[in-house]
């Protein structure tokens, strides 16, 4: 019987701490199937991904460990996601650990240790820092500092 294997999550900025993830989950069975957060459901975590969910989920899709792509539209899907796919195992990164136990009555339920050093969020502030329309602003604000220090001068 294959042991399937489903994970959850927005994969913004796709990095390298995303793939060991899905690397390390893959390996724990035969198939690997990925559940995207939708744009809709960003919103729901406070998160606003740079990347539009197409865009993630190609991107995630696209990689040759990952079996299956679906939508992940809200926090209660995970159960009857679980019973749809024959699902053996759910994994996640280990800053949800604890966080999804209740799933223990379904499958095995694991929490992997998390790349450090890489995230989306730093990811997305430098993209946002790097936007000229960002730059252009600092520019202005650099120009009336600079005018007031001579004003005191
Ligand atoms: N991750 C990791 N190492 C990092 C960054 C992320 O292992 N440096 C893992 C996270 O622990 C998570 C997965 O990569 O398992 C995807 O991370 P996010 O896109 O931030 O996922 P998140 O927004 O936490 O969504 O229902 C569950 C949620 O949808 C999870």
């Amino acid at each position: 019987m294959a042991r399937n294997v489903i994970t959850y999550g927005t994969f913004d900025m796709f990095h390298v701490g995303h793939l060991r993830l899905l690397q390390r989950l893959r390996n724990l069975g035969d198939r690997l199937i990925v559940a995207v957060s939708t744009d809709e459901f960003n919103a729901a975590k406070n998160k606003k991904a740079i990347i539009p969910y197409e865009g993630r989920a190609e991107i995630v899709g696209s990689l040759k460990i990952v079996d299956q792509v679906i939508p992940e539209h809200s926090w209660d899907q995970k159960a009857a996601d679980i019973k749809k796919y024959d699902i053996s195992v759910f994994g996640i990164g280990d800053d949800w650990s604890g966080k999804f136990d209740h799933l223990k009555v379904h499958c095995e339920v694991v929490y992997l240790p998390r790349t450090p050093d890489v995230s989306s969020s730093a990811l997305r502030r430098m993209a946002r820092a790097l936007d000229p329309e960002m730059i252009e602003r600092l520019r202005e604000v650099h120009a009336v500092l600079d005018q007031m220090v001579r004003n005191f001068e």
